[in-house]
């Protein structure tokens, strides 16, 4: 906790150090953001009954884009588009797959629960050592996140019977690759004050309550979390 503290007090947002870290973290989230924008529009195609809603949430995912983008500016950061959009194949490829085949369940298991959750977890992890202008975009935008969060699971509860077996196997392919994921920004997210454990712990925290929301029971999210260790 002291380290942490001295860590935060040495924090130079102007530094060269931390503006490389940044060109990374900012670009992922950007890219990010993105890909939530292109998969609410997806969904609304193939849930016609929450066409609206889904849309709505599209809009709500440029409006974060645009914000992250004027985090870097206000650092005069410029972001690493190309290595965010390597970063997010793995998610992106598996996403544009299940759609493709009308597999609603996994579009919403990578969308709705791994995306959101992981972006909740970075932006809980970052608004206590963010800067002051990205600290106010931040917490504005994770408010909107448990928000899309909460479509995927409602419409998973709704439907838990028939998505389970679904949900298993997406989750058993699609999370390994969030950890990939958590180790390929852990020494960036590091530089700028953000513990690797701490967002892994963040993650499974939100990740888990999801399942458990769904209906899942505590034996099963032992076990899905457990697979994502394993299966790659
Ligand atoms: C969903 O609405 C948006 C998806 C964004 C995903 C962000 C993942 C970020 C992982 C990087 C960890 C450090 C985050 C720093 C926050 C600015
Ligand atoms: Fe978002
Ligand atoms: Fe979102």
């Amino acid at each position: 906790m002291q380290q942490l503290a001295d860590q935060f007090k040495e924090l130079d947002f102007k530094s060269e150090t931390y503006k490389d870290a940044y060109s990374r973290i900012n670009a992922i989230v950007i890219e990010g953001e993105q890909e939530a924008h292109e998969n609410y529009i997806t969904l609304a195609q193939l849930l016609p009954e929450s066409h609206d809603e889904l849309i709505r949430l599209s809009k709500m995912e440029s409006r974060h884009k645009k914000g992250f983008e004027a985090c870097g500016r206000n650092l005069q950061v410029t972001p690493d588009l190309q290595f965010a959009k390597e970063f997010f194949s793995g998610l992106h490829q598996n996403f544009q797959a299940a759609a493709a085949a009308g597999k609603v369940v996994t579009c919403l298991l990578i969308q709705s629960l791994i995306i959101e959750c992981f972006a909740i977890a970075a932006y809980n992890i970052y608004i206590p050592v963010a800067d002051d202008f990205a600290r106010k975009i931040t917490e504005g935008v994770v408010k909107d996140e448990y928000s899309h969060l909460n479509f995927g699971e409602v419409w998973l509860k709704e439907h838990f019977t028939e998505a389970k077996a679904e949900l298993e196997l997406a989750n058993r392919q699609n999370l390994p690759i969030v950890w990939r994921m958590l180790n390929q920004v852990a020494d960036d997210a590091q530089t700028m004050a953000m513990e690797k454990d701490a967002l892994v712990e963040d993650f499974m925290i939100q990740y888990g309550e999801a399942l458990s929301n769904i209906g899942f029971t505590t034996r099963d999210i032992m076990r899905l979390s457990a697979y994502g260790l394993i299966a790659a």
